[in-house]
């Protein structure tokens, strides 16, 4: 169950960075769902990618896992055998509250949960890496290592799915597809003051690539098999294939 977030519906007398603490793991998932266009079509088909990809004697990764959506709809779809999830996220409030949802449904898949940075965990023996919407809360000088580090982990034939909000360098498809973006979020019932105290938290703590830099880094890391597989306004998700 998930609390209405409104946050941001006062004026805050100093509006804060953002943080993933308890007060927004309350709300979280109502705030995903309103801010993120297609989040439940990208969670199911992270699910069906699962399915696909993912192998016998194999981990699957879930790198800044949150309340564990991606895991949960991967934990359903996956038929392996000795096939486990690592679910990650270096959120303490998340992470106990994730593992309270996890809890709430039956499987046999042996699934971890841990409070960790996503840049210090192992990566081994890798079928399926999920980075749903969290590489862009990493700094952006880091980002590299990690998708070298999930390249490295990764066995021929799995996958890295990474979701994200991006940044165009063409001005006028920038604005464009921001200001569509936002009336997405008014359609979800946020108001201005909400939209623009929210824009203040976030602009210091997430920081978008344009798609030819995320590219670029797959090319860097060596992956040669790479594409969108959806997109709706400047948010996307990619997979990237060993
Ligand atoms: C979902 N994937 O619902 N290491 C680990 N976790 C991190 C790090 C880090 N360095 N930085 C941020 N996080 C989820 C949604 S939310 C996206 C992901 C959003 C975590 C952070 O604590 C938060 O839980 C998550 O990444 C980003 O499918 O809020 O827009």
């Amino acid at each position: 169950m998930s609390n209405l977030d409104n946050i941001y519906a006062n004026p805050h007398h100093k509006v804060k960075d953002f943080v993933f603490d308890e007060t927004v793991v309350d709300v979280f998932s109502d705030m995903i769902q309103r801010s993120v266009p297609g989040y439940q079509t990208i969670i199911s088909t992270i699910g069906h990618l699962a399915q696909e990809f993912a192998q016998d004697n194999s981990t699957i990764y879930d790198l800044g896992c949150s309340l564990g959506a991606a895991t949960l709809a991967m934990r359903r779809s996956i038929k392996n055998t000795n096939c486990k999830i690592v679910s990650v996220d270096n959120s303490q409030a998340m992470v106990e509250r994730c593992l309270t949802q996890l809890n709430h449904f039956k499987s046999d898949v042996e699934t971890q949960v841990i409070c960790e940075d996503a840049l210090q965990v192992e990566i081994e023996k890798a079928s399926v890496v999920v980075l749903n919407f969290t590489l862009q809360f990493i700094p952006p000088e880091q980002r590299a290592e990690l998708i070298n580090k999930i390249y490295a982990g990764l066995q021929p034939g799995g996958i890295l799915i990474l979701s994200e909000k991006i940044r165009f360098d063409a001005n006028q498809i920038q604005n464009t597809l921001d200001e569509l973006h936002l009336d997405f979020k008014r359609a979800h019932g946020y108001s201005e003051l909400e939209i623009s105290q929210k824009r203040t938290a976030i602009e210091n703590v997430m920081r978008t690539d344009t798609l030819e830099t995320h590219y670029q880094r797959f090319e860097q890391a060596g992956f040669t098999n790479f594409s969108q597989w959806y997109q709706c306004f400047n948010f996307t998700s990619m997979m990237a294939i060993k």
